[in-house]
């Protein structure tokens, strides 16, 4: 599965928030393979190598949970995603449809 996700950082790993700065809303394209879901910066070229930041960027989802961010207003089409390693990030998806697409894929792998 893959396509444009918008992603906000709200918890680092154990759980700690994530500091102001580091908060902001970035888009990416989302590409899931496997247990990993990489996330590419900029224009999307399937013949485009990973860059070192993409492959930073890249979340692993063994063990994750994603789901509906019901409490989150500001934006529609937003899902939580957290991680093993108690991680959380807010991914907002381009409509209701993928966004429910995304959640079902992430927590079936
Ligand atoms: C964050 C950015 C986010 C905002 C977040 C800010 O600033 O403005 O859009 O989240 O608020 O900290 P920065 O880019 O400097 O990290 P919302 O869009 O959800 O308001 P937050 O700290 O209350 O999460």
């Amino acid at each position: 599965k893959a396509g444009f996700l918008v992603r906000k950082v709200h918890a680092d790993s154990d759980g700690k928030r994530t500091p102001r700065g580091k908060r902001g809303w970035k888009t990416f394209y989302a590409v899931l393979k496997g247990l990993i879901l990489y996330l590419q910066k900029g224009e999307f070229r399937p013949e485009k190598q990973l860059s070192h930041e993409d492959l930073k960027n890249a979340v692993s989802i063994h063990h994750s949970l994603a789901m509906r961010a019901a409490d989150y207003s500001k934006r529609p089409n937003v899902f939580y995603l957290r991680t093993a390693d108690w991680r959380v990030y807010l991914f907002q998806a381009p409509n209701a449809e993928q966004m429910q697409s995304w959640i079902t894929r992430i927590n079936t792998v």
